[in-house]
């Protein structure tokens, strides 16, 4: 690391921005984490975690007790600044750069010349190259490669590529993609990640590793699709899909994924729409498996509703609340989603609601008169239909439930064969 690059500003303190900013303060660095959410910032500030993730509350508590790490709304002077905002996208499926471009024009006012400026936030190809232009835009009194003897600022993209739950131990064991605007800027990237990751750091340009990121997310989700259009297609022809699946996946080189009730999640069932979005005409397979994950969800719905159908005033359990397995995370979440539409369609219905890993019901489905929370052998015992959506650890160790006269619908292969329901054609 160069020895100026001792202060990092860490631009968002969610999923990613708070454990690099921990990492960072505990190699010594001085980090200063920045949040417009008070709340964030309050907790930080404690030494304390805003959410659930493994070994990340230490990390924190550590770095802040020894002035390492603190945390504020403004944004500093530093010598690097790690950008590692949301990157949602609108109801076309184009990103929503508001926040990026917000954390732009914040940094740009506050440079003196000679700072580094990473992206991590998962983003549309172009992105690092827009933030260069923002801010060389905004202070014509700096340059990319020392024009007219004005200081240089060197920008590059670092995607994160940490496993929600692995978080602290993936900053350090995984690969990672710097692609610098020059390569100058990669190359005092690499030095900074090298501070705290073991594993290989891969030096491009910016727009490569921004399509590499996008790719590896979009190559799980088409692949996940597959999965979800077997399903369909062993629905229809009367065939467990997890028997056809665990057959397949003997042959050496076939690895079929798991099917569910849709896909999840802040990043793979966001990212692919960045691609389909910069490339429309040739993003074909992309934007099909994103339709196709979206659709898994809807024809849970109407399985649901079938079967609730058959019931004067039926009483409907639903396991899991969370975009996937044993996470308290919401966002996106497919199961979520399907619990809001039964609960709009099912009027009649009473709907018991499991999620371990959160308390209260989630304010989509606070008030609404036919959901209540439930615990899961209550649940199952009271219901007519059966709906598994998240395959937490908690549902699997249980022993496995009477389900005598029940009907079944087991997205997850929770309980293997017997229990999938094959309705009528
Ligand atoms: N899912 C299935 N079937 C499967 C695997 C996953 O339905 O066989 C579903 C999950 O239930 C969930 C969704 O896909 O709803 C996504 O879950 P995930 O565990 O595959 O991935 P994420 O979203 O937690 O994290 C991904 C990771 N990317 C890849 O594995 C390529 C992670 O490494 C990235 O850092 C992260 O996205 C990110 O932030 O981009």
């Amino acid at each position: 690391m160069r020895t100026e690059d001792r202060t990092v500003a860490v631009v968002g303190l969610g999923y990613i921005g708070l454990p690099t900013a921990a990492m960072l303060a505990r190699q010594g660095m001085r980090v200063i984490g920045v949040d417009i959410n008070a709340r964030h910032v309050e907790a930080v500030s404690r030494g304390e975690v805003p959410f659930v993730e493994p070994d990340l509350a230490t990390h924190v508590a550590g770095a802040v007790s020894k002035g390492l790490l603190t945390a504020q709304r403004q944004t500093p002077q530093a010598d690097v600044y790690i950008v590692a905002v949301p990157t949602p996208f609108d109801d076309d499926h184009h990103a929503d750069l508001s926040w990026i471009d917000a954390a732009t024009d914040a940094i740009a006012g506050v440079l003196r010349g000679g700072e580094l400026v990473i992206l991590e936030s998962t983003s549309p190809p172009g992105t690092t190259q827009r933030i260069a232009d923002r801010i060389l835009g905004a202070r014509p009194d700096l340059s990319l490669h020392g024009e007219g003897g004005r200081p240089v600022v060197g920008f590059a993209h670092c995607p994160e590529r940490v496993l929600p739950g692995r978080i602290m131990v993936e900053l350090v064991t995984n690969d990672r993609i710097i692609g610098g605007i020059t390569p100058d800027a990669a190359a005092r990237a690499r030095d900074l990640y090298a501070t705290f990751c073991d594993a290989e750091l891969l030096l491009t340009d910016a727009r490569t590793a921004e399509l590499a990121k996008l790719a590896e997310n979009s190559f799980r989700d088409v692949n996940i699709a597959f999965a979800n259009e077997l399903s369909l297609v062993a629905e229809r022809l009367g065939v467990d899909v997890w028997e056809v699946i665990a057959l397949a996946n003997r042959h050496p080189r076939v690895n079929i994924l798991q099917p569910g009730p849709g896909v999840g999640g802040h990043c793979i069932a966001v990212d692919p729409w960045f691609i389909v979005s910069a490339a429309p005409e040739q993003a074909r397979l992309i934007r099909t498996a994103r339709e196709v994950n979206d659709a898994k969800s809807d024809h849970v719905v109407t399985q649901v509703v079938a079967l609730a159908g058959q019931h004067a005033r039926p009483t409907v359990a639903v396991l899991g609340l969370s975009f996937k397995a044993d996470v308290d995370d919401l966002r996106e979440s497919p199961a979520l989603r399907i619990v809001e539409r039964l609960a709009d369609e099912l009027r009649q219905a009473r709907i018991l609601a499991v999620e371990p890993h959160i308390d209260v019901l989630p304010a989509s489905l606070l008030g609404r008169p036919n959901v209540v929370m439930s615990d899961v052998v209550a649940a199952v015992e009271a219901a007519d239909v059966v709906v598994v959506l998240v395959d937490h650890s908690a549902f699997r160790t249980l022993p496995r439930p009477d389900l005598m006269g029940k009907n079944v619908v087991d997205t997850r292969g929770l309980w293997g064969e017997e229990s999938v329901v094959t309705l009528p054609a």
